[in-house]
């Protein structure tokens, strides 16, 4: 595959050149933030990471496509670059995996990345994968029934008008998954699920997830439409998701759009993939990755030259360096704040 195949159609032809560079930041500041907190943790300065390297496309796009801090997002572990295009700072990811006082998603008590922020309408998650889709589908039911009683103007683009929830394809096993889609399906509800599918569930293969090539296919069943999007390339992504949001503003229901990804890299700091993939393999998906082939997009419509995105580097080496030193001059919780936000008070 050549890079410089990304071709601006549909909804991302009308994008400004400010919001296509926009774009390109959030995917670049999510990858040096995140390749940081590799070197981090092989320092044994952090305990954990899991990364979004590969899904930045995927992810920017989709947060790109909804009303930014208004929408409700219920995303997973591996949503950086997504909640970084939302609103959450680097500071806050470096707080996170360094899990210090005053760390936006859980006051440092949650593994890092199981993001979090109230201001932005972001929700709390668990651990347990797929959780978040029946939460999410409850909370567009919610907001299909506050409009059907006239509490909220459905065209009231201050408001959230939709729930967006993310996934792996590996957690759509789970039953969780399939209440959420069905319940979505069942009440035309105001949702989208976006799978991220990146091949793997850690070292479990797609083949062994699904008999069906593709998790869109499944949506069919729920009465939802189903998409498979090449999840590498920003553009399409862009797309489909404003296809999928302008159906739920619309009133048009849910959306299931699967995107095709890949994680170069393993699947958290815990992990070794050379055991359960080729080199070959890995290093075939780099040479399709969506940064490269933004850039080159980019340069191609002459909004990037070598010399603005050595600056656009310079400022996320700052952005990154200054979030570190901030995460790491500040204090961890003490220990009593473990008790604390767990109990209510007795009166
Ligand atoms: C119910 C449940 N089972 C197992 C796990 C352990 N676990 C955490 S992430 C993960 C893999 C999920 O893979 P996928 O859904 O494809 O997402 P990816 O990490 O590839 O983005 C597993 C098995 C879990 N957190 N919850
Ligand atoms: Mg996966």
């Amino acid at each position: 595959m050549t890079t410089a195949d990304l071709k601006a159609k549909g909804y991302a032809a009308q994008l400004s050149a400010e919001t296509l560079l926009d774009m390109y930041w959030f995917m670049l500041l999510s990858r040096r933030l995140d390749e940081r907190a590799w070197v981090l943790h092989r320092q044994g300065k952090i305990a954990f990471h899991v990364s979004a390297i590969g899904h930045e496309a995927t992810q920017v796009a989709a947060a790109f496509a909804i009303q930014r801090g208004v929408d409700f997002v219920y995303p997973y572990y591996r949503d950086l670059a997504m909640v970084l295009a939302l609103g959450v700072t680097p500071r806050d990811f470096m707080f996170s995996v360094y899990g210090k006082q005053g760390e936006l998603s859980s006051g440092g008590r949650q593994m890092p990345s199981h993001w979090s922020a109230r201001h932005l309408n972001i929700v709390t998650q668990s651990a347990v994968v797929a959780s978040q889709v029946p939460q999410a589908a409850g909370t567009a039911f919610a907001i299909q029934y506050r409009q059907k009683l006239g509490l909220v103007d459905p065209r009231d683009p201050s408001k959230p008008r939709l729930a967006l929830t993310c996934l792996g394809e590996g957690s759509t096993s789970q039953g969780d998954w399939h209440e959420g889609m069905n319940w979505a399906g069942v009440h035309k509800l105001p949702f989208i699920c976006l799978v991220q599918n990146n091949q793997y569930a850690i070292s479990v293969p797609f083949e062994l997830q699904s008999a069906v090539p593709n998790v869109a296919d499944r949506a069919a069943a729920y009465g939802v439409p189903g998409v498979v999007v090449d999840g590498n390339d920003v553009l399409a992504v862009y797309d489909v998701m404003r296809e999928a949001v302008l159906r739920a503003y619309n009133g048009d229901g849910p959306t299931l759009v699967e995107a095709k990804t890949y994680r170069p890299v393993p699947h958290s700091s815990d992990d070794d993939d050379r055991s359960y993939r080729s080199r070959e393999e890995v290093e075939e998906w780099k040479r399709r990755d969506p940064i490269l082939r933004y850039t080159e997009f980019l340069m191609a419509e002459g909004l990037l030259t070598q010399h603005t995105i050595a600056e656009y580097e310079d400022q996320a080496r700052q952005v990154v360096d200054e979030a570190q030193r901030e995460a790491e001059a500040a204090p961890y919780p003490p220990a009593e704040a473990a008790l604390s936000a767990v109990y209510a008070p007795l009166e």
